[in-house]
């Protein structure tokens, strides 16, 4: 009698297992993405410092990843790169603080996004956002979900969308050890950079009817947004891509990129 009791108990776990399974195939989401941990002993391939958001990030993957690409190799199913994404320490003036080599420094851990790559993962995606067999996750420093960023994981897929060409991996060229930095910063009157997230000069003061060119430097896209009586968007440019817009009217405008909107400068056209 008890014996027979026991199986049973047996056999329902089994099934609820089995069950279980099959539905994680099914639908393959954040949950499938795994924490990262030990990420810190991979190779950290790319820093960056991102004036919008005030933080900097570490990119990381295994360095057989790292190998392989850089080989030219198509990055492997399996793959995992991680970010590490911290708050920048910030100086007296509230500008983030720099280290030695350039690089904003460390504070508070915020965030570890994820992407992982597998075999078929691609089919759980609707195929208008789909990036290929990659899937996303978000994750607290300390491991565990961060649920609203998973609730909202379609917006990864759509930013991420536009880099179809280089497998939907934003820092290609860093994984890769192309070409760091390949663009030119541009310079002289009318010129603005936009680098490490951060238009600049911020502040540019034209006479009306001169032209302002943007030069994109990161490998991020960007757009310039001027927002007034009517909005005036530049398409997006890519890394080593130039925009421009000639200013006729005297006035002070304001403008955002329009993917980063914590990004902001500022033209002043005087006569
Ligand atoms: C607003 C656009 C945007 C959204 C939304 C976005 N990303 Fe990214 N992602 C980027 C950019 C830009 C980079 C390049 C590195 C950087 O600037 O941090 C990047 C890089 C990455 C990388 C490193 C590999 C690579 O592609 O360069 C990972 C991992 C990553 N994102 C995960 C995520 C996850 C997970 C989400 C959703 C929770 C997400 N991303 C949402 C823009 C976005
Ligand atoms: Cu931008």
């Amino acid at each position: 009698m008890k014996l027979h009791h026991k199986l049973a108990v047996g056999v329902a776990v089994a099934g609820a297992i089995a069950a279980g399974a099959l539905m994680a195939q099914a639908t393959v989401g954040p949950k499938d993405v795994a924490f990262p941990t030990g990420f810190e002993k991979w190779e950290m391939y790319q820093q960056l410092n991102r004036h919008d958001v005030k933080q900097y990030r570490e990119l990381y993957a295994k360095p057989e990843i790292v190998k392989a690409v850089r080989e030219g190799k198509p990055i492997p199913n399996g793959a995992v790169l991680a970010i590490a994404v911290f708050a920048a320490q910030e100086g007296a003036d509230g500008k983030p603080l720099r280290d030695a080599k350039g690089n904003f420094i460390k504070g508070k851990p915020m965030l570890v996004t994820v992407m992982e790559k597998r075999a078929g993962w691609g089919n759980s995606v609707p195929a208008e956002w789909r990036n290929g067999d990659w899937q996303y996750a978000a994750y607290f420093p300390d491991g565990k979900p961060n649920e609203k960023a998973n609730a909202g994981i379609k917006a990864c897929f759509e930013c991420h969308l536009p880099h179809a060409k280089q497998d939907f991996v934003i820092s290609l060229a860093g994984l890769a050890g192309t070409a760091p930095g390949a663009a030119t910063r541009p310079s002289g009157a009318g010129n603005v950079a936009i680098a490490e997230f951060l238009f600049g000069p911020e502040k540019v003061t034209v006479k009306a009817g001169q032209t302002i060119t943007w030069t994109n430097i990161d490998d991020s896209p960007h757009q310039v947004t001027v927002q007034g009586a009517t909005t005036l968007r530049t398409p997006v440019v890519l890394k080593g891509q130039s925009t421009a817009l000639q200013f006729n009217d005297e006035g002070t405008y304001g403008y955002i990129c329009g993917l980063h909107p914590g990004m902001k400068g500022e033209i002043v056209v005087t006569k």
